[in-house]
């Protein structure tokens, strides 16, 4: 009887209630399955990124309607620049288009954009437009969407042991014992957000692929069978259904 509610919670067939008081304040989302989506529809891969683009901006509505505080996007990995030229030089494009068709709007929804990731080696013009929407959304107050390009985790963590070493070379023992976990996660690029409390991966693939190691400790994961490009705002009222569902049932412990 324990099986038939686990069951249902990883299809996230929540009979429940939405509890708009207790919305996840992050929620981070490896947005797997754009390749495959077009690959069964035989379209090229880019078709499937086009697309996948077009979500994220129905989920962005969706969770700046919902107060969801964070949402991060992991929309590059270190490991993608092993994919074809042609389709890294048309994913590279997808920042412009997306802020050219949607910036309007996120300033309209009082969303602030921001990125994690090493983003010195992104072509000139991508890098340019991010900027750009970030400079003009730098005081909004609302949602912050954080995409993670160019991102690895554990990249992210050696650079910031690569700085912690830097800034403690004339450092005693006892002040390199004092380095605690808070201070730490001061050098990676999350230190402005807090820990994702949900993961939800996309296309059934139940690994954390070098996506925020660090940040992940505590954060319920779910995943979801729906490929990015047709994962829908009610997909993820359905998670945060069963995110809510997990916390009820650890509260009652
Ligand atoms: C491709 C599916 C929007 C996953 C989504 C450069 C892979 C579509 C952006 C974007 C990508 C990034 C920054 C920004 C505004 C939009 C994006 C990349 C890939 C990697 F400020 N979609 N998108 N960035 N894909």
């Amino acid at each position: 009887m324990f099986k038939k509610f686990r069951k249902n919670d990883d299809k996230q067939m929540q009979h429940d209630a939405l509890d708009l008081q207790h919305i996840p304040e992050h929620i981070a989302i490896i947005m797997d399955g754009n390749g495959r989506w077009a690959k069964q529809r035989k379209m090229p891969r880019i078709k499937g990124h086009y697309q996948g683009m077009e979500t994220i901006k129905a989920i962005t509505r969706a969770a700046s309607d919902l107060d969801v505080k964070y949402l991060t996007l992991y929309a590059f990995s270190t490991e993608n620049w092993s994919r074809p030229q042609e389709e890294i030089n048309y994913i590279m494009g997808l920042p412009v288009n997306f802020l050219n068709t949607f910036l309007p709007e996120l300033i309209e929804k009082n969303v602030k954009v921001e990125t994690i990731g090493f983003m010195d080696e992104l072509p000139t013009k991508t890098i340019q437009a991010i900027e750009e929407a970030k400079l003009k959304t730098a005081d909004n107050t609302g949602l912050t969407l954080i995409f993670a390009i160019n991102y690895g985790g554990r990249a992210e963590v050696m650079n910031g042991i690569h700085q912690v070493i830097k800034q403690y070379k004339n450092a005693s023992d006892s002040e390199i014992d004092q380095l605690s976990e808070k201070e730490f996660s001061r050098y990676l690029m999350t230190s402005e957000f807090p820990d994702p409390d949900l993961l939800i991966r996309t296309s059934g693939e139940q690994r954390i692929s070098n996506f925020l190691i660090w940040q992940l400790s505590y954060s319920e994961f779910i995943f979801n069978e729906k490929m990015w490009p047709e994962f829908s705002e009610e997909d993820l009222t359905a998670c945060i259904k069963t995110y809510q569902s997990r916390q009820r049932r650890f509260g009652g412990l």
